[in-house]
């Protein structure tokens, strides 16, 4: 099973850090592959939490080497800090390989994303504020800075110019600010330079080559399929590709590579910043998820939107990243209720739609239709396997995994590496 895809399979926050950390424990290689320091992957060892932002979750395994891809946008000062931090808490970890061409997040695209969401208004898209949409721009637009450029001073000196230029223009004269000097976010660039420099290589031939030998590489996602840019609910995503496909063109490592592709679900749903969500709950049933499953984000704090699975949210993803196979997660939070809605259609102005509607006008319309399980009130976090979940949690499982049309794998029964079921 040598090339292993973990994805979001709903809008983020379905527990890929835990995953991936115990997966890890059987991997060679684990790659981020999109996405920056928007991403929050909390990982609970031995009681200890970790909130992993750039880092791949694999970097508490010892044996795991990590690696950060070319699709990777990388804020410095925060991957620097991430590492400082563990070493603060005493946990000794090999710095991550860097790819020569993963983009470079600059102050200035920290700057544009608060700025335009400030200004955007109703328009807003609820980002992280970390400059992730401005990386990306300037990377598709032939304007960004690239991991190699720190090793060529002079060069970055002139990148960072070319891409001020037209963003001073805009800054001053749209935003109101004063302009952004290049030599002096130049200076700052560099200071990691002598840091990173000795990390910075060919990750993709590094991939393939380990494969070549045998080895197992993880490609952990961020985000999630239904805020892909391309697949997702266009304009309220994030400004990458966090889907399988993604993992192949963010890695360098080629489809006909990759043997499985584990999709991560939340039990429920969740979702943070704006865009459509036929299931959210806005009554008190939604504060109980939320203060059950304690849902506020892991980067910006920020109160999580919560709401019943949808089978259509996840059929979609399975079906459009190839999943192998699902990990049903957080599966514990549910306990306690008396009946558990799940919403297996949507009705749009009468039509009823049993499949993720093409158009963001009939998502935006859609109300849900739900099917109703019985619930339980035992508590299933010490469950080992799945015969130990009571009958009635046991149904669940099955119901969703019909809906959604691919096998569920895993079960996540609380946050702790081992409170997981795996089900052969
Ligand atoms: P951005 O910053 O440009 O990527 O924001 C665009 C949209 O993508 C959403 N997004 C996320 N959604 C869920 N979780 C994310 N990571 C953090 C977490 C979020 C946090 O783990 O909790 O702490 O707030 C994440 N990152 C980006 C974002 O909400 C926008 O809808
Ligand atoms: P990610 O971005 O997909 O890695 O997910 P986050 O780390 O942002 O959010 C998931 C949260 O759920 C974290 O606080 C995890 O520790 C926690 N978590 C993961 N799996 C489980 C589970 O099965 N049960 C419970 N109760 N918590 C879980
Ligand atoms: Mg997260």
């Amino acid at each position: 099973m040598p090339g292993i895809v973990v994805i979001g399979a709903q809008w983020g926050d379905e527990g890929k850090g835990k995953a991936t950390d115990q997966i890890g424990e059987r991997v060679d290689y684990c790659v981020r592959y999109s996405g920056g320091n928007n991403a929050g992957h909390t990982v609970v060892v031995n009681g200890e939490k970790f909130v992993l932002h750039l880092l791949p979750s694999g970097i508490l395994n010892p044996d795991c080497t990590c690696v950060i891809g070319n699709g990777v946008v990388i804020d410095l000062g925060v991957l620097a800090a991430e590492l400082d931090e563990l070493v603060r808490r005493d946990v000794h970890v090999a710095p991550p390989l860097i790819s020569a061409n993963a983009h470079i997040i600059a102050p200035y695209h920290r700057t544009l994303d608060k700025v335009s969401e400030r200004f955007a208004g109703k328009r807003r898209i609820g980002t992280t504020g970390r400059g992730i949409g401005p990386a990306y721009s300037d990377k598709v637009n032939r304007i960004g800075l690239r991991m190699q450029d720190l090793l060529d001073p002079a060069g970055l000196h002139d990148k960072v110019e070319a891409s001020l230029d037209q963003k001073n223009q805009i800054l001053t004269k749209i935003y109101n600010r004063h302009p952004i000097d290049a030599e002096q976010v130049t200076e700052e660039l560099l200071g990691y330079a002598d840091r990173f420099a000795p990390s910075i290589v060919d990750t993709g031939r590094l991939l393939n080559d380990a494969l070549d030998e045998g080895r197992v590489v993880l490609l952990e996602g961020a985000q999630a399929h239904h805020l892909d840019v391309d697949h997702g609910t266009y304009p309220y995503v994030t400004s990458s590709n966090p889907t399988a496909g993604g993992a192949c063109t963010g890695s360098g490592v080629g489809p006909t590579r990759i043997d499985r592709v584990i999709g991560i679900s939340k039990a429920y749903i969740t979702r943070v910043g704006e865009g459509p969500f036929p299931t959210e709950l806005f009554d008190e049933d939604g504060e109980r998820l939320r203060r059950d499953g304690g849902e506020y984000g892991a980067t910006t704090g920020r109160p999580r939107r919560c709401g019943w699975f949808d089978s259509l949210v996840v059929g979609q993803s399975a079906k459009i990243n190839g999943c192998t196979d699902i990990f049903l997660t957080k599966l514990d939070v549910l306990t306690g209720w008396e009946r558990i809605p799940v919403c297996v259609a949507y009705d749009v102005d009468g039509k009823r739609f049993d499949e993720w509607p093409a158009t963001m006008n009939e998502l935006t319309g859609a109300k849900p239709i739900y099917e109703y399980v019985d619930g339980w009130t035992e508590d299933i976090s010490g469950a080992r396997c799945f015969d130990e979940l009571p009958a009635n949690c046991r149904a669940y499982v099955r119901h969703l995994e019909e809906r959604i049309g691919c096998r569920i794998s895993g079960i996540g029964v609380g946050p702790g590496r081992d409170q997981t079921i795996i089900i052969n």
